[in-house]
């Protein structure tokens, strides 16, 4: 199989890493390699970043209708092969087909087209000294810029950087995660295909302490647009930052739901199953506390529970499967120990949280049931540490005020999800969130054109609609006096 070694894609060559070397890639239904990708390292980089530094003038200067046609033109062929991309996303990252079907692709072809337009209505502003002068805001492309994305929505995600950036005609060096580089490396193809010029985006591939720090730290990057983890996010931003490079960090999140007694009951226990088990809950975005006004708390605690058990955990592949595998051993090692400590910290775990052993061809996998576990305090580890699995714990409150309190108190604020019939209360506490992303009665509802990014140690920036485009231009003030 020609495709069993993945290859970069420098100023527009698929080729192998400089040194020659490859790592596993596994497919996490099965636990098996089934594909190599290639370790690059700072040499692969610099090859990549020459690449940018010669396409430049030519993708900067190209005039936006062209930009716009040729983005456009990779979102058609991602849409033309969505079968393909959604088969081999799901099995790189182990997340069931229909999921990968009708939210990765759908999304990551959306995002070029969404931003392949959104430049032909981009402007900037003017400001007038009546009388006397007049200054408006020159918008310029960067010029090289990273883009280093996680495994959790890897196309997703990675198209959600690399869109705005190249519309904003600046060029680029991604990596996609180790653990999923699959559609990231048909991405480089699609990109062959619609006519995108050598050089304007280089894909490397690689270990992120190798090839993403080498992006990092190379002084031609510009901005550095990443996704990850928080310790992560920390690591690049102690040496982006006294090298003045832009930075978008969107990291983790511990999410609050609050639901009032006064709440839609089934159309909450409907989204409320999805913002815990989504993507076995690897969404930065899922609802992982769950606070619960106490008059309805038990009807809540006995409706979850019983509609987690119905869950069905298995193979991506199958159309039956809700969950698949979670991402890697080690993850799934992580989210089980997360169990454990629940336990010792005197959580009772009403459901789930083992690990399932399959037979056959899925013997190997990294299977889990989805967890809920109740009494805990609320400044316990399992409340405070971002898990990103299958795990959610719930709690009683009994008023607005400490729901509130409840829902601000850990270092994260990326989204927050409130439920309730009162319009009024609704508004009160969405303004006291400490949160990026407030969604009332509904749950990952997402307009392109919002702003979409954490506060705390959920990160710094926001992406999304017009904050991407941005962030990825440098503003300058032409002033003129008359
Ligand atoms: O993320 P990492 P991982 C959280 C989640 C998860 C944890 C770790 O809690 O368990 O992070 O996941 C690259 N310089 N989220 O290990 O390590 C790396 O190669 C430059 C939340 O996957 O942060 C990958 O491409 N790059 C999250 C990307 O950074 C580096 C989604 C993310 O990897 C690097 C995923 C370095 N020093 C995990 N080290 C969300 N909020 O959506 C790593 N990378």
């Amino acid at each position: 199989m020609a495709d069993k070694y993945l290859k970069n894609y420098i100023n527009g060559a698929l080729i192998p890493a400089e040194s020659g070397e490859y790592l596993d890639n596994y497919n996490p239904s099965t636990g098996k390699v089934y594909s190599y990708i290639p370790d690059s390292d700072e040499t692969d980089i610099k090859n990549a970043v020459d690449a940018a530094e010669k396409a430049f003038p030519i993708w900067s200067k190209m005039g936006l209708e062209k930009r716009f046609r040729i983005l456009n033109r990779i979102a058609d062929v991602i849409e033309q092969n969505m079968d393909e991309f959604a088969k081999a996303e799901s099995r790189d990252n182990g997340k069931p087909l229909s999921m990968a079907r009708n939210v990765d692709i759908p999304r990551a072809q959306a995002n070029f087209r969404f931003f392949a337009t959104a430049i032909l209505h981009f402007s900037s502003e003017s400001h007038h000294m009546e009388g006397e002068a007049i200054n408006f805001t020159l918008r310029q492309p960067l010029g090289i810029v990273g883009c280093i994305s996680p495994w959790n929505l890897p196309l997703y995600l990675f198209t959600w950087k690399i869109a705005p950036a190249l519309a904003a005609g600046n060029c680029v060096v991604a990596k996609p995660s180790e653990m999923t580089p699959m559609t990231a490396f048909m991405l480089a193809k699609a990109c062959k295909e619609a006519g995108l010029p050598p050089g304007v985006l280089n894909i490397v591939h690689g270990l992120g302490g190798k090839a993403g720090q080498a992006i990092i730290e190379h002084p031609k990057v510009k901005a550095i647009s990443f996704t990850g983890g928080t310790e992560t996010g920390k690591k690049i931003a102690q040496i982006a930052a006294p090298m003045f490079k832009k930075l978008s960090l969107e990291l983790g999140g511990k999410n609050p739901n609050i639901i009032f007694e006064d709440c839609d009951f089934d159309q909450m226990m409907v989204d409320t199953l999805r913002s815990s088990f989504s993507n076995s809950g690897q969404i930065c975005l899922c609802g992982s506390r769950i606070y619960v006004q106490r008059s309805i708390y038990e009807k809540f605690r006995d409706e979850l529970v019983k509609r987690t058990q119905f869950l069905k955990v298995g193979d991506p592949f199958s159309s039956i499967s809700d969950l698949g595998a979670l991402v890697s051993q080690q993850h799934l090692d992580k989210v089980l120990s997360y169990v454990n400590l629940a336990e010792v910290e005197g959580g009772t775990v009403l459901c789930g949280g083992t690990k399932i052993e399959m037979d056959g061809e899925l013997e190997g996998g990294y299977y889990m049931r989805p967890a809920v576990i109740e009494g805990l305090p609320n400044n316990c580890r399992t409340n405070q540490e971002e898990i990103f699995g299958p795990v959610v714990t719930i709690q009683p409150f009994d008023t607005e005020e400490e729901s509130i309190e409840l829902a601000n108190g850990t270092q994260f604020g990326l989204s927050s999800t409130v439920w309730t019939q009162d319009i009024s209360k609704a508004n009160r506490v969405a303004e006291k969130l400490q949160a990026g992303i407030v969604w009332i009665n509904c749950w990952l509802l997402r307009d392109l054109r919002t702003p979409f990014g954490g506060a705390k140690s959920s990160g710094v920036g926001r992406e999304g609609g017009l904050e991407a485009l941005r962030f990825f231009t440098e503003p300058k003030n032409v002033c003129i006096k008359y």
